[in-house]
């Protein structure tokens, strides 16, 4: 019997392992804590088992509404709420700092106060910096943290308070570090579903400087599985870097939806490059695949099948997702209204 609590379970990959966790364990019980910024959505927790699922709506940086929900008998809280966007991040950093780093304190805390025996911390590869490009350099657990933006400078600095308090007061602490996840419910402003979202509307997608920066992919139900894995086995003080070996060049992920798709590549739009944007992420995964017997299920091909069925699928969803508030930021950051070509 597991009873855990799940902050940013409302988010992309949250929700996915709230879903996943339900319907795989069946002794599962989650309290999901979740203060639905912009980027969370009730409507990614549709058709849950209720009875094993509690939402609180609550924000992780507010101490007294944190240790109300949490429960003593809790085994585990496993921190995955954030503000997560980069480009967020560059435009203004203050509320990644309350939530990234404060709200992880007030959780830390927290589960000191009420005796939970185990911390699993959500972080991301983005705290190890960029590799180069072309070179056989990989991200292992031992690389520096050598964040390059804002939302990396603040994970960055939520693993160093999980380390401390891990050192200090002998707090049962692990740390995930994962590449770029895909797959359904992430939210539009992100590149996999902002070039879906675009491409099914037959809208230009923007692409930052020469389109040739890396990312290390990864389908979330993977993600998710791995975790899972590191709170069951993981060893206390450490972390584990999680990837799929699927390194891709942005142009070429555009060129392979537009092509699923059956959409021209001339929908591509070459825009200013972001600030600072880190070159290329690439990770090592032996330790969490020797150490912990995980492997990914889904193949790149795989996993981008069932993302653009569900995305091709599932137009409401992302209407109401892209919606208000979102077509501000879209101007915002593209200079452009969402359906200008
Ligand atoms: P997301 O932006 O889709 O979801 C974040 C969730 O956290 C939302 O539901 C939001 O409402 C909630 N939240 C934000 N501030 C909060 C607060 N103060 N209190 C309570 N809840 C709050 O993010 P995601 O892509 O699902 O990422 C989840 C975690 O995984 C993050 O910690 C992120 O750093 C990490 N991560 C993401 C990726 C990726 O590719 N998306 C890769 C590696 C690691
Ligand atoms: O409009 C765009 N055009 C573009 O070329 C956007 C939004 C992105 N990009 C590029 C920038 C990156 O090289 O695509 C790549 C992926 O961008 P994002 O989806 O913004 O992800 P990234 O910046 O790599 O960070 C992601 O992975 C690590 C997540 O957002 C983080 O939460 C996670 O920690």
């Amino acid at each position: 019997m597991h009873k855990l609590f799940i902050t940013g379970g409302a988010g992309f990959i949250g929700s996915a392992f709230v879903r996943l966790i339900l319907a795989e364990i069946s002794s599962c019980e989650i309290t999901n804590f979740d203060a639905l910024t912009y980027a969370g959505n009730l409507d990614n927790l549709q058709g849950l088992d209720e009875s094993r699922h509690r939402f609180v709506h609550g924000d992780i940086a507010d101490r007294e509404a944190v240790l109300n929900a949490l429960e003593e008998g809790t085994d585990a809280i496993i921190n995955f709420a954030a503000e997560s966007h980069v480009d967020r991040s560059i435009a203004s950093a203050h509320e990644f700092l309350r939530t990234n780093i404060l709200g992880t304190q007030v959780l830390l805390d927290a589960a000191r106060e009420r005796h939970v025996p185990r911390f699993v911390q959500i972080s991301t590869d983005e705290v190890m910096g960029s590799l180069p490009e072309d070179e056989n350099a990989f991200f292992t657990e031992d690389s520096p943290l050598a964040p390059n933006n804002p939302y990396a400078a603040s994970k960055a600095a939520a693993e160093h308070m999980v380390n401390a308090a891990h050192h200090t007061y002998g707090l049962d602490t692990v740390i995930t570090r994962c590449g770029n996840n895909y797959g359904p419910r992430q939210f539009p402003e992100k590149f996999i579903p902002l070039i879906l979202s675009n491409a099914l509307e037959d809208q230009s997608i923007p692409l930052y400087g020469d389109g040739r920066n890396v990312r290390d992919w990864i389908y979330v139900e993977d993600h998710c599985r791995a975790i899972m894995r590191v709170f069951e086995r993981g060893r206390s003080g450490e972390v584990y870097n999680i990837g799929a070996r699927n390194e891709r060049r942005n142009i070429d992920v555009v060129k392979a939806i537009l092509d699923a798709l059956g959409k021209p590549h001339e929908l591509i739009h070459h825009v200013k490059d972001r600030l600072g944007h880190d070159r290329r992420y690439a990770i090592d995964p032996s330790k969490v695949e020797g150490d912990l017997d995980w492997q990914p299920v889904e193949t790149w091909e795989s996993g981008l099948e069932k993302t653009i069925r569900w995305y091709a699928e599932n137009g409401a969803w992302i209407q109401r997702a892209r919606s208000g508030a979102y077509r501000d930021y879209y101007t915002r950051q593209y200079g452009t209204e969402i359906s200008a070509r």
